[in-house]
């Protein structure tokens, strides 16, 4: 097992920033791989997801397509990139003679785990990986770490929120393998693309600060325009005061541009 901190740009603060004015923070995280199921599943406190494509009973390929897969979707390029169901198209690739990832790598192969919810740790298990080439698992766009040769199990936790894997070749070499039983923790967010935008809820906390913002996070946009007109208005001491003293700044800044 080993820790890396990595700096990641956070991006949370990019709606108010356009308010407030420039306004960015760097934060660091920390990252976390696994070389064997039992110190991941410990790490995680015994709480995760897990996907073994058993469900799967014919050949479903994911390559250029989306693969809707619960949980998360597949998408890969080149060559290979398929659920691969019994018989297994390459016996010498199968985990555990179920249903799998029959996956490849390499110059022009790689594929994509997309999840609808992100993760804050991932892990799977596989069998002849980096037998040829060296395939590297990407979470986000920060490199974990090259899944070591014939890895059974290769995972990750990280204390930040990830949306995508993908595996592919870090040095350009050929590699083919199996990959299965997928074990994961979803965070408490709500889903990326359904997540409202501090703007949608803004107009709202204006106009009532005093009556609790309600919105399903299932839902895409939590009000129009015709929710804020409806809502009473309540007069707020703070926003008041807010107002009296942003009337004060303009007051004083015509004040300093008349005298120059
Ligand atoms: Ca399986
Ligand atoms: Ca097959
Ligand atoms: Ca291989």
């Amino acid at each position: 097992m080993s820790t890396l901190g990595l700096p990641k740009i956070s991006i949370g603060l990019a709606t108010l920033a356009v308010v407030v004015g420039a306004v960015s923070s760097a934060e660091a995280f920390t990252l976390t791989t696994f070389n064997d199921r039992e110190s991941w599943e410990s790490a995680v406190a015994g709480d995760f997801n897990e996907e073994n494509f058993n469900s799967f009973t014919i050949d479903s390929s994911f390559n250029g397509v989306n693969l809707d897969v619960g949980d998360f979707t597949l998408n890969g390029t080149g060559n290979r990139q398929k659920i691969d169901a019994p018989a297994m198209d390459v016996p010498a690739f199968s985990v555990d003679g179920s249903p799998m990832i029959l996956g490849q790598t390499d110059s022009d192969s790689s594929f994509m785990v997309k999840f609808d919810l992100p993760v804050t740790a991932f892990g799977a298990d596989f069998d002849d990986i980096t037998s040829q080439g060296v395939t590297q698992l990407i979470a986000d766009s920060d490199v974990v770490g090259s899944i070591p040769l014939n890895g059974r199990f290769f995972g990750f936790t990280v204390d930040s929120n990830i949306t995508t894997i993908t595996l592919n070749s870090a040095n350009g070499g050929f590699d083919g393998f199996g990959m299965d039983n997928f074990v994961y923790v979803s965070s408490n967010d709500i889903p990326v693309s359904e997540s409202p935008t501090r703007a949608m809820q803004m107009p709202s906390d204006i106009a009532n600060p005093f009556v609790p913002v309600e919105f399903s996070p299932t839902r895409g946009i939590p009000l129009t325009f015709e929710n804020i007109r409806a809502t009473p208005f309540t007069f707020s001491p703070a926003l008041g005061l807010l107002g009296v003293g942003g009337i004060w700044v303009l007051f004083r800044l015509r004040k300093m541009v008349g005298k120059k």
